[in-house]
């Protein structure tokens, strides 16, 4: 986990010191085929471990190759955990799609990064071996 110390913000050290972006299923089960629900099954999930409800407005989670998913009005409440999968789907409460026609984590290996929305990272999550 990767955290920039605030100096000013309780707040924000307290996302940061409980914060995780939990699990990554970087390989969607079975032969990558990029059917929808092959690509849904390629998902990030993010848990708010604290008791506070969190709105993630703003913040944008990336990969390794310039792809950038941004929150929109998403509040995320205490202990909750949402699921941000690679495909096309409507958003509810527990689950969100990037809406993407390709892959986005790297089987192979890859770093999601989770930002706030005044641009600090607030939770890496790596896997795998860099081949550059
Ligand atoms: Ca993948
Ligand atoms: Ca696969
Ligand atoms: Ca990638």
């Amino acid at each position: 986990m990767a955290c920039h110390p605030s100096s000013s913000g309780k707040k924000v050290s307290a996302i940061c010191t409980s914060w995780s972006s939990s699990r990554v299923q970087a390989d969607s089960p079975g032969h990558d085929d990029r059917t929808n629900r092959s690509l849904n099954n390629e998902w990030v999930e993010i848990t708010n471990t604290t008791r506070d409800v969190i709105n993630l407005r703003g913040w944008t989670l990336r990969d390794d190759d310039g792809n950038r998913y941004r929150f929109d009005n998403v509040r995320l409440a205490g202990r909750a955990t949402i699921r941000i999968h690679t495909g096309s789907g409507r958003d509810t409460r527990t689950d969100l799609f990037q809406n993407s026609r390709d892959y986005i984590w790297d089987n192979r290996s890859d770093t999601a990064t989770l930002r706030d929305d005044r641009g600090r990272t607030v939770d890496t999550e790596s896997w795998g071996r860099r081949h550059h």
